[in-house]
């Protein structure tokens, strides 16, 4: 049984699996470190030691560069051997925005003589390469050649924070935050080091560390009263290659300079704005760039002073532009006090309404981050359809890693199978059919800017996310962020690998978990891709009406003949309408929508039959039962471990399934009882319903 600190994470070292084969004999006898020109580099360089020697149990010797013993070389990039390397790859490298080489130069006889050269085109690609060689030499212990090609079109690959300055975060499962603490920047950078390490490892190379509901306290992070601590802690990040990101309110020239308006075209705001950028960039000159969460549940925006969503963009665009930074404005922006009784107002419209007439008002330096499902993160969503509509604008996609509609790192989601669903699949683009992680690469449309973002799931927890096996959905963001229809199974065996080792029972067992969470989670939760029945506020738990009569757009329509919300374009909102022409007729035609979005886009009586053969109602009925008996599968083979994985991860996971037990029991209790009650109808197995 490998024992690992759930600090550690994934990137413990310690996978028990020495083994006399040449290509470990190779990295065991000697480490060869480039001259180690920038921080990134020597970073790079320290990590490849510490990585050689956990995972082979010696220290590795430092030869030189020409030296005739079998070593590991990490050749910096712009070196006649990373040249010679580079020189040699498929076209297909070529676009790439970042990529990581390891080439194993075997001579005849495989002999176990010869080098491994790992390299990139840039400094940070050097540090993601050792990452990636590291992943490959713990998993895959008999591969007679560790030879790898890892690139990424994605020049944004970043995660946000929602942390406040009193140290809170808001939908933050994992403790307190790790940036701040009473209202300042935390002074001791130590896990904020650690947790570069984690991320540099899956190549993350951006950090947003401030919640994007930014109120006074966090206004005032780009003042010179927190600009040295933010300072400190970019270098931190910067030694692995991630920069760091400040999310501002538009609001600032009111909050901090007693200006009277924040009016993207007011003269005096703009260059209030420069003055500002100028001097962030003097104390941080790496910074990424400002989010901006505008118009939004009670921000402010552009709005309100009549103007558009680009405008507003771009006259922040304009202070950063001459410091190379970007901002990334988030297409996040609805009507939060809608009245329920109006059945017009549709919430999934809002970001495609307001930001499909500005396609193309964007500058370059604006990156339009739109969220991947066109509500709010529930279990099932369609896509967004702005992913694929807007081609003149550079876009980042945004994935919620922390899991505040998904259980909340008490219930285990992995969540990558979610996100692979949508993003992996194609559009068509005026007549021709696109993969979306083209579109959103920016490489279909030949713009440099475009990425993943992803909303973090760590606190200052021992574990960094809670549950443990939450820290899958760490890894498989990085992962999902460099290569957007990157395999869910692949990853899976990645992370457990790495974490728990490779032998068997664990390896197998915990993947299967892994990949059945997500499906399991939803089969318990709200049916059919209807959504919001959760408790508002903290959103953990059923409330089936807990929404329904509320401000925020998020309805079901339950009544006694049937569910969902229809949106099709002749009886509903038309919302399907906004999708492309592989889509929308699906979306739009009852007798095609699939299944399990059903109720997203129809309303449809109880008796309504689906593709299943069963009808709406036996299948609420079925999914229900049937997922708590899968909790209690799941919470069962984590209970096989026992005496397989260390006793503290594996009693911290079994207590959190326990919890998910009680919390599947409930949603099955109150989803099958208020549709029993609402329906009348009964269910065809006779199980026990709270009439
Ligand atoms: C940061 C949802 C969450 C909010 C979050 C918001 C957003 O509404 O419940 O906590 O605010 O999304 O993405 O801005």
């Amino acid at each position: 049984m490998l024992r690992s600190d759930p600090y550690d994470c994934w990137l413990g070292y310690r996978t028990g699996q020495e083994t006399e084969h040449p290509a470990w004999r190779r990295a065991r006898c000697a480490a060869v470190a480039s001259r180690g020109g920038s921080e990134v580099l020597a970073t790079a360089r320290d990590e490849l030691l510490r990585g050689l020697s956990g995972v082979l149990g010696v220290v590795p010797v430092v030869v030189p560069e020409s030296s005739t013993e079998p070593h590991v070389l990490l050749a910096e990039p712009g070196s006649v051997v990373a040249r010679g390397v580079l020189s040699h790859l498929p076209e297909a490298a070529a676009e790439a925005s970042e990529l990581c080489v390891v080439v194993d130069e075997e001579p005849a006889g495989g002999s176990g003589a010869g080098r491994t050269i790992i390299t990139a085109n840039t400094d940070a690609g050097c540090l993601h390469a050792v990452f990636a060689f590291l992943r490959r030499l713990q998993l895959e212990p008999g591969a007679r050649d560790l030879s790898l090609v890892e690139c990424t079109p994605n020049t944004l690959r970043m995660l946000d924070h929602w942390d406040n300055l009193d140290g809170t975060v808001e939908r933050g499962y994992a403790g307190s935050s790790i940036f701040f603490r009473d209202g300042r920047v935390t002074t001791d950078l130590s896990r904020v080091r650690d947790y570069a390490r984690l991320l540099a490892s899956v190549g993350v190379n951006g950090v947003c560390i401030n919640n994007v509901n930014v109120g006074q306290q966090a206004a005032a992070l780009l003042t010179t009263d927190h600009l040295p601590d933010l300072a400190s802690l970019a270098r931190v990040l910067r030694r692995y290659g991630i920069t760091l990101w400040l999310s501002v309110s538009f609001a600032s020239p009111i909050m901090l300079a007693t200006l009277p308006t924040a009016d993207p075209l007011d003269t005096e705001v703009r260059s209030w704005w420069s003055d500002v950028a100028a001097e962030v960039y003097r104390w941080i000159p790496d910074l990424g760039g400002f989010v901006v969460k505008a118009d939004s549940e009670s921000r402010p925006g552009p709005h309100r002073y009549g103007r558009t969503q680009a405008e507003g963009a771009n006259m922040l665009a304009a202070a950063l532009r001459p410091f190379g930074g970007v901002v990334l404005w988030r297409a996040f922006v609805y009507d939060c006090n809608q009245d329920w009784r109006d059945r017009s107002t549709d919430r999934a419209r809002a970001a495609y309404d307001t930001f499909m007439p500005l396609d193309g008002a964007f500058d370059d330096n604006v990156v339009v981050q739109v969220k991947h499902t066109p509500i709010d993160f529930q279990v099932r969503e369609p896509i967004s359809p702005l992913l694929g509509a807007l081609r003149r604008t550079s876009l980042a996609v945004e994935v919620q890693v922390t899991q505040e509609y998904t259980g909340q790192q008490k219930d285990l989601c992995f969540l990558l199978p979610q996100w692979h669903e949508a993003l992996s699949d194609t559009l068509q683009v005026q007549g021709s059919t696109v993969r979306i992680a083209r579109v959103v690469s920016g490489q279909h449309d030949q713009r440099p800017l475009g990425g993943v973002v992803g909303v973090a799931n760590v606190g200052d927890d021992p574990s960094w996310t809670g549950h443990v096996l939450a820290q899958a959905n760490l890894y498989a963001f990085g992962r999902l962020a460099w290569e957007l229809d990157v395999d869910p199974e692949l990853v899976a065996w990645e992370w457990v690998g790495q974490t728990f080792g490779v032998a068997e029972p664990v390896a197998s067992t915990v993947v299967g978990m892994l990949l059945a969470s997500w499906s399991i989670y939803e089969s318990y939760t709200a049916p059919l891709g209807v959504g919001w029945m959760i408790t508002p506020g903290h959103h953990y738990g059923p409330d089936v009406d807990g929404y329904e009569y509320s401000r925020w757009g998020t309805y079901h329509f339950a009544d006694r003949d049937g569910v969902g919300v229809d949106r099709t374009v002749d009886t509903g909102s038309g919302y399907s309408a906004q999708y492309d022409a592989s889509r929308a007729p699906v979306y739009n035609d009852i007798a095609r929508c699939p299944d399990e979005l059903l109720l997203f886009f129809h309303h449809v009586s109880y008796q309504h039959r689906l593709h299943s053969g069963k009808t709406v109602i036996q299948h609420i009925y079925d999914s229900h039962f049937e997922g708590v008996t899968r909790v209690e599968w799941l919470a069962e083979q984590w209970s096989s471990l026992e005496g397989h994985v260390d006793p503290i991860r594996f009693r911290e996971v079994n207590e959190r399934f326990q919890c998910q037990l009680a919390n599947a029991r409930q949603w099955r209790d109150v989803i099958v009882t208020y549709f029993y009650r609402k329906s009348g109808a009964p269910d065809e197995q006779g199980r026990s319903i709270y009439a």
